[in-house]
């Protein structure tokens, strides 16, 4: 190259390094993740020479162990595997690449190692800072969740119970709606009463109490051969029902003093616990709810229990059934179809987020 050149190449490169960038955060970020693009299409790379040699099996991850290790079922046979570090990079966004729960494909040709995650049917969810970016998956592939709501101490609040709804029908888990402590309760009957809309929604509704054994045939019923968790406020009785339908399972009952104790758990990983009459509970100590998030928002008109029948009247597709004409919603809670208290909630909710 001529002396004449390799200037004129300089003078262009500090041309391109005083370009201003308005968010340099932004920029640095860009190159993490081209940085980490880059390292993840070299291992796609060099697995596809390896990986004639692998010798996979399928198997389900039941306990996290640590980051580098976890428990899988293979065979009916727990197995403790070590992870690629290939599959550590693939999604970067999110902090927990693998959870329980998750199915994979695990590498014999050495000692076990799990090779690939395969796709999943749905998450549970934890993210931190209320961004999106920064997703904690707890648990995946779970068939449903037990929403547990003491009858009373703590008082039933159905705000609640819509929150929860709406969280597992976003997550793509059925939700099955469990009021615990109905020995608590003067008349059954009133509280089915105070349920019925959720019924006629066909939503599931167990009630349930440990005093008295109502209703635990049937909760083990909806157990049976499903992958479920339990979710809803400390002190529902989450905990006692699971012991006294597997006592062996041996979880740690709150005090009364520490219902609002929030955290209490004994345990420090996820795991999937099989119930004798089949199916797993999926245990995930520290996390007793699942949250809504913000992005969200959009779907909330969609999947609000009750709504979905009505607001195919809407005039609008996108109808948010606040202020909007003709919003089938609102007819249907200004002619007693919904009950005002389930369309407060809702509107609380949208506020929340
Ligand atoms: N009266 C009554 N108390 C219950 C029932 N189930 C649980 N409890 C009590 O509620 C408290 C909280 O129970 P726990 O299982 O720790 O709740 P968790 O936080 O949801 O796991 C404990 O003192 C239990 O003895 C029930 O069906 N009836
Ligand atoms: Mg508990
Ligand atoms: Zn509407």
């Amino acid at each position: 190259m001529k002396k004449k050149d390799k200037k004129k190449f300089k003078r262009k490169d500090i041309r391109l390094k005083n370009i201003s960038i308005d968010n340099i955060e932004h920029f640095e970020n860009m190159n993490i993740i081209e940085e980490k693009r880059a390292k993840k299409k070299k291992f796609e790379k060099g697995e596809q020479s390896s990986k004639a040699n692998l010798v996979l099996k399928k198997g389900r991850i039941i306990e996290v162990k640590s980051n580098n290790y976890c428990n899988v079922e293979i065979d009916n046979k727990l197995l403790e595997c070590s992870v690629s570090g290939r599959l550590k990079m693939i999604d970067f966004n999110t902090r927990t690449l693998i959870s329980v729960g998750d199915f994979v494909n695990v590498d014999f040709s050495q000692e076990p190692r799990i090779e690939e995650l395969l796709p999943r049917k749905n998450t549970l969810s934890r993210f931190v800072d209320n961004s999106l970016q920064t997703e904690i998956v707890i648990a995946s592939n779970i068939d449903q969740v037990i929403i547990t709501a003491a009858y009373r101490m703590p008082d039933l609040k159905l705000g609640l119970i819509d929150r929860y709804i709406c969280a597992a029908k976003i997550a793509g888990i059925s939700p099955i709606i469990c009021i615990n402590k109905i020995d608590l309760a003067a008349s059954i009957e009133d509280v089915k009463q105070e349920l019925l809309f959720y019924e006629q929604n066909n939503f599931k509704v167990i009630f349930t109490s440990i005093i008295d054994n109502t209703g635990l045939d049937e909760l083990r019923d909806t157990l049976i051969n499903k992958d479920s968790v339990f979710s809803g406020h400390s002190g529902a009785g989450k905990s006692s029902l699971i012991n006294i339908l597997q006592p062996e399972i041996n979880l740690k009952v709150a005090e009364i003093s520490e219902y609002h104790q929030k955290g209490v758990h004994t345990t420090t990983s996820s795991k999937l616990i099989p119930w004798s009459f089949g199916g797993y509970l999926v245990d995930t100590p520290g996390i007793k709810t699942f949250s809504l998030h913000s992005k969200q928002k959009q779907l909330l008109p969609k999947i609000f229990p009750g709504f979905a029948k009505y607001s195919l009247d809407c005039k609008f597709q996108d109808c948010s059934h606040t202020h909007e004409i003709q919003c089938g919603v609102l007819n249907a809670v200004e002619n007693g179809y919904i009950p005002e208290e389930r369309y407060n909630s809702y509107l609380r909710i949208l506020e929340t987020l």
